[in-house]
């Protein structure tokens, strides 16, 4: 049957737009159309697919899960074998490289390409006349293996090149990694399923890449930064390693948004210190810094010695693993009765900082590891994350160690356990009889997203319960003066300080009320949107889960914890009883000034503001329908800069978002009201 040509050039245009604005939105991160229009355009073009298939071509938006699982990945070898790079460990090894280089190319000065080392898998991808043809690991620098139908489903990997100047041939390498919050959403829900974790982004990116199915390998969150050139025909190189970066970024290809240029070897140390400084900040594991002499020509006198090139080095941050014995396994009982294990550690400095505690998650962690008390273990530490055992060193184990024992009894309140079906965590079963659980529902009930109780910290409230002062929220508000002096580290003056900001702390709002409860699940976002729909405690507390789940952002499980929540005589009884105590808000205030006059719009807030903290601006805006995120992209439509604005304020001025400082920020809120 002949293809009407009207048809076809449709199906070519939806394809050249869809590709264009893949682009933009997963490589440039500067979407010009919105979530919706893309998902038409698709939907439109795998309509036209279906109807005609045999117009189906590999490079389409479509096929990204194209082939079905293999059997095993086949060989490719590497026409321009694929280097590996020298490592500097401090910073008199990168002085050394760039003496040498200096000597070598007998100048004074160089200059260097500066980019981050991404912490994931070496990857080359080939490109003939813009279309992807093949996709291979590094291997062993000579042959890889073809995952050709896994960097497919790369969403930044373009299946075609854009631009006016595309190759015959293109062979590009760069590095596939998992961004951090990929890999910990990923861990999260092996967790809960009692599946299999990743020790690391590196691990779960190269699980990922190596998956036989291409479909399972579309379902993980990769990304990939692309650092040089292989094989070439037909292309006519710039003179500088950066402009050929510039030149990849032109043809669709992500590149590090970090890259630089630095000169000599004290502009290297200095861009090596902010990006050690900003490192656990950023979304993705770097593990150095990679200089590379900028001037291709110098490249090339330079050469190579064995397989690295004499013209680039990886100057490595310090680890961000280390070994250590286990001294022994404690579990912890969290606020809604979790019963957490915690690892106790022979202390060891990691990346600089010295770590004695690590989480286990849960008893399935354990079994997993299996690990055990007087065991050789590798712990990790990155950015802000709790640290974690990686794994044991089975070969350094002594013949007698014992398994770890789950409990059967709290270890704080010796009430029963229970492990609900299909879960992997285990809670006691004591609610507010619990010591421990009361100490973590008082720290949540006061914090300042919560009550805001000022000068009530952690230290204080071990003590409350400890002396069995307080038994509940409520009692907090019953505390006098005089027992509140006789505590440790507390006076006549902080009791009274403390005295007031109780009293100060009873005037809130219904969100903060609702979240300082403490139900399971029920965070500041879902807090606020109980009282977006439902307005008044009452409301809340007398929903019933068809009601709850027609709520945006409360599933079936948020759904039951809060019904299961307000079915017991006791929590109803903390409510009541905060009430008589003087707990209160403007009932229905949030609808008599609600409005959406900021719907749709995107804030970020950042540096000290001096009428307001950065919760009450960020309430002040959501009461009004705003969006308010923690990161400036692409999508920030306004970024609220108090003083000592640092990175985000820089980011936003790249990006050209509209910047408010408090003044401008104070006219919008007054200009709403
Ligand atoms: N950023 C970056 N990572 N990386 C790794 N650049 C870079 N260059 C490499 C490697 C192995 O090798 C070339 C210098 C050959």
């Amino acid at each position: 049957m002949k293809i009407p040509e009207k048809i076809v050039k449709r199906i070519e245009s939806l394809r050249e737009q869809l590709n264009y604005h893949n682009i933009l939105y997963y490589v440039y991160d500067t979407p010009e159309i919105t979530d919706s229009e893309y998902d038409r355009l698709l939907r439109e073009l795998q309509e036209l697919e279906k109807e005609y298939p045999q117009t189906i071509t590999p490079d389409s938006p479509t096929q990204r899960v194209g082939s079905s699982p293999l059997k095993s990945f086949g060989e490719v070898s590497h026409k321009i074998p694929m280097l590996s790079l020298a490592n500097a460990m401090n910073e008199e090894e990168l002085r050394d490289f760039d003496r040498k280089v200096r000597e070598n190319l007998d100048t004074d000065l160089v200059n260097y390409a500066a980019e981050p080392k991404m912490d994931g898998l070496a990857v080359s991808l080939v490109y003939e006349k813009g279309v992807l043809v093949r996709g291979a690991t590094r291997g062993d620098g000579s042959t890889g293996e073809d995952i050709t139908q896994n960097v497919r489903t790369i969403k930044s990997v373009p299946l075609h090149l854009i631009g006016k100047r595309i190759p015959d041939l293109l062979e590009v390498r760069g590095e596939v990694f998992m961004p951090i919050k990929g890999f910990q959403e990923l861990n999260d829900r092996a967790l809960k399923e009692g599946s299999k974790t990743f020790a690391n982004p590196r691990n779960a990116a190269a699980g990922s890449l190596r998956q036989l199915d291409p479909a399972v390998t579309a379902t993980r969150p990769l990304d990939m930064i692309c650092y040089g050139i292989g094989e070439t025909a037909n292309v006519h190189l710039p003179a500088l390693y950066s402009e050929v970066i510039d030149w990849l970024a032109s043809l669709g290809l992500r590149v590090s948004p970090e890259r630089t240029v630095v000169v000599g070897a004290e502009q290297c140390l200095e861009y090596y210190k902010d990006l050690s400084a900003r490192r656990a900040r950023l979304p993705y594991e770097i593990d150095g810094i990679v200089f590379k002499v900028n001037d291709l020509a110098q490249q090339e006198k330079l050469g190579f010695v064995s397989r690295a090139p004499r013209w680039a080095i990886a100057h490595k941050f310090p680890a961000q693993e280390e070994m250590t014995i286990l001294r022994s396994v404690d579990f912890q009982v969290g606020r809604t009765g979790a019963i957490t294990p915690v690892a106790r550690l022979e202390p060891v400095s990691v990346g600089g900082v010295v770590v004695s505690n690590a989480t286990l998650h849960n008893m399935d962690e354990i079994r997993r590891l299996d690990v055990r008390p007087g065991d050789t273990v590798i712990v990790r530490r990155a950015g802000d994350v709790i640290p974690q055992i990686v794994s044991v060193v089975l070969s350094r184990r002594s013949k007698g160690a014992r398994q770890v024992k789950a409990p059967t009894k709290c270890p704080v309140c010796h009430s029963e356990l229970i492990k609900p079906e299909g879960q992997t965590v285990i809670r006691c079963t004591g609610g507010l009889f619990c010591s421990a659980q009361r100490k973590e529902l008082l720290k949540h009930f006061a914090s300042r997203k919560a009550m805001d109780i000022d000068g009530l910290g952690d230290k204080l409230i071990d003590q409350l319960i400890d002396k069995d002062m307080v038994h509940s929220p409520a009692e907090l508000y019953r505390l006098e003066k005089d027992q509140l002096a006789s505590l440790d580290r507390m006076a006549e003056k902080s009791a009274s300080r403390l005295i007031a900001a109780l009293e100060t702390s009873k005037k809130t709002n219904l969100e903060r009320f609702i979240y300082a409860l403490g139900i399971r699940e029920v965070g500041e976002a879902t807090a606020r949107a109980l009282v977006q729909h439902l307005s008044t405690l009452d409301a809340i507390m007398d929903a019933d889960e068809e009601v709850l789940t027609g709520i945006p952002d409360v599933g079936p499980v948020v759904a039951a914890n809060i019904t299961g929540f307000f079915r017991q005589k006791h929590n109803r009884d903390v409510v009541r009883e905060l009430l008589a105590m003087g707990v209160f808000w403007e009932q229905d205030r949030s609808a008599e000034s609600h409005s959406d006059q900021l719907s749709g719009q995107s804030f970020v807030i950042t540096g000290t503001l001096s009428a307001m903290s950065r919760t009450e601006a960020r309430d002040a805006l959501l009461l009004h329908g705003a969006k308010v995120t923690g990161s400036v992209s692409s999508k920030t439509d306004y970024l609220v800069a108090g003083e000592k604005s640092g990175s985000k304020l820089s980011k936003a001025e790249q990006l050209g978002i509209r910047i408010l400082d408090e003044s401008a920020f104070l006219q919008l809120l007054d200009s709403l009201k």
